[in-house]
């Protein structure tokens, strides 16, 4: 473990652009024990919707998430930076828009498809890389979906450990992905294991928690739940190895599957609280919950327009709940945030001073209350839209530029403090904004495309 976070500091610090070597630094939050730093596990539903979880006013009851966010900060505006699985994931991990590192759309499990080979690449700095080389044992249970090449495994991108698979949708029960190969994985090696995908996903991740009670960790925790296929805790395993299947699953109420799904994901989180609370390490654990993307049909995203796969609202406006008990007052929060946003956010109450590119902020001055919020812009443009279909955000205003169905892309305009549900367009009467949100919408996709392979 020692010669690999060795091996990994090596590498950040010679590759060009990777910045200054990340090392503490001595204005580490006051709150965090003098003699180690908190705690960080990152809790990352699959295309969980705004309208899916009690805390959110939705309409199934998590209770587990319900105490989370009692204890802990509610974000109402905070957006995942991709509206589909991969790129979230790639932005996530490094705090730079997906679209640098070549990641725009879905990394898709089919070897004809060209982006089967593509994947997250070594020269970019990964959170657990830096989390590592400052004294982190780190790891991730669940879902990689950044490459299905070897090269492109999660113990080459920082990771002490891995169990979990690498496409972007797996049978619960049998583990098998969409295209019939089995998919479970024990760092660099097919490893099947038995037993509920969510359930093994906690399971893991509790049995990690003990095994580092004493030293710092940084735990990676990308559910699959409740992405398809459809399957609730006591349904039968749909896919088996080169099978005939149905991609959605078997079941025919996948209302009623996708409610378990979720509910099984909440008791994953009760259980990882549950042994932090054991452990006595919940004052010192940064715990953050979202969702990688919008719900899907058989979800739900209200009130919000539109689903995942859409620059709508529904497609990347998600829950997002954290909980430091130390330092984080609970409560609800308006601060338009993103995922891009964690990896400087958790780096600074890391106490790690890390100088590397991030087009991702700092939330902790916002959530302090010591800094006014900031009048910021946020892009997306993703999926098979990226360059046609796209939305910017700009302080209460979205632009859309929506190619789908009937619509050729003409801009629309909303003001999100007034109309959440994008249904007045106020483009006509407000030229003048949608030329210069355009305007900075076409900056940027020249700037990050400057910076794509
Ligand atoms: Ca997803």
């Amino acid at each position: 473990m020692i010669y690999r976070r060795t091996v990994l500091f090596i590498l950040c610090v010679t590759i060009a652009g990777c910045g200054d070597p990340p090392a503490p630094t001595s204005d580490a939050p006051a709150e965090a024990k003098a003699d180690r730093p908190p705690n960080v596990i990152l809790i990352m539903a699959d295309d969980l919707g705004y309208g899916d979880i009690s805390p959110y006013g939705g309409w199934i009851e998590t209770p587990h998430l319900d105490r989370l966010a009692q204890a802990g900060l509610r974000f109402s505006d905070f957006h995942s930076s991709g509206n589909v699985c991969s790129p979230t994931r790639a932005g996530l991990m490094t705090g730079l828009y997906q679209q640098r590192l070549g990641i725009p759309g879905v990394l898709f499990a089919n070897p004809e498809r060209p982006e089967h080979y593509e994947g997250i690449a070594a020269e970019h700095v990964t959170i657990a890389e830096v989390m590592a080389a400052n004294g982190y044992a780190t790891a991730i249970f669940g879902k990689w979906h950044l490459g299905y090449q070897p090269e492109f495994n999660p113990t080459l991108h920082g990771f002490d450990e891995f169990r979990g698979f690498v496409s972007g949708n797996l049978d619960y029960q049998s583990h098998i992905d969409m295209m019939g190969r089995p998919d479970w994985w024990h760092d660099a090696e097919l490893d099947a294991e038995d037993g509920y995908l969510t359930d093994l996903v906690t399971t893991h991740a509790v049995n990690f928690i003990e095994r580092h009670a004493d030293e710092p960790f940084f735990l990676y925790l990308p559910h699959h739940a409740p992405h398809y296929p459809f399957q609730g805790r006591d349904d039968p395993a749909d896919r088996t190895i080169d099978g005939e299947f149905d991609q959605l699953g078997s079941q025919e109420d996948k209302r009623r599957a996708y409610r378990e799904m979720v509910e099984a994901m909440d008791d994953g989180v009760g259980r990882v609280v549950e042994a932090l609370e054991r452990l006595d390490l919940a004052d010192d654990t940064v715990v953050w919950f979202f969702s990688d993307n919008g719900a899907a049909r058989w979800g739900s995203n209200a009130p919000l327009r539109g689903f995942k796969a859409t620059d709508w609202e529904g497609g990347h406006r998600v829950p997002s709940i954290v909980r430091w008990s130390s330092s984080v007052s609970p409560g609800s929060t308006a601060i338009l945030s993103s995922t891009l946003d964690v990896m400087p956010t958790v780096l600074h109450w890391a106490g790690i001073d890390y100088e590397g590119r991030q087009d991702g902020v700092n939330l902790a001055p916002l959530i302090d209350g010591n800094e006014p919020p900031t009048k910021r812009q946020l892009f997306w443009g993703g999926d098979g839209t990226f360059w046609h279909g796209a939305a910017m955000r700009d302080g209460r205003y979205k632009l859309m530029i929506d190619v789908s169905g009937d619509n050729e892309g003409t801009p629309q305009l909303f003001d999100l403090e007034e109309d959440i549900g994008e249904q007045n367009d106020l483009a006509d009467e407000n030229p003048e904004r949608v030329q210069q949100m355009l305007t900075a919408l076409e900056a940027w996709k020249a700037e990050v495309a400057a910076n794509t392979p």
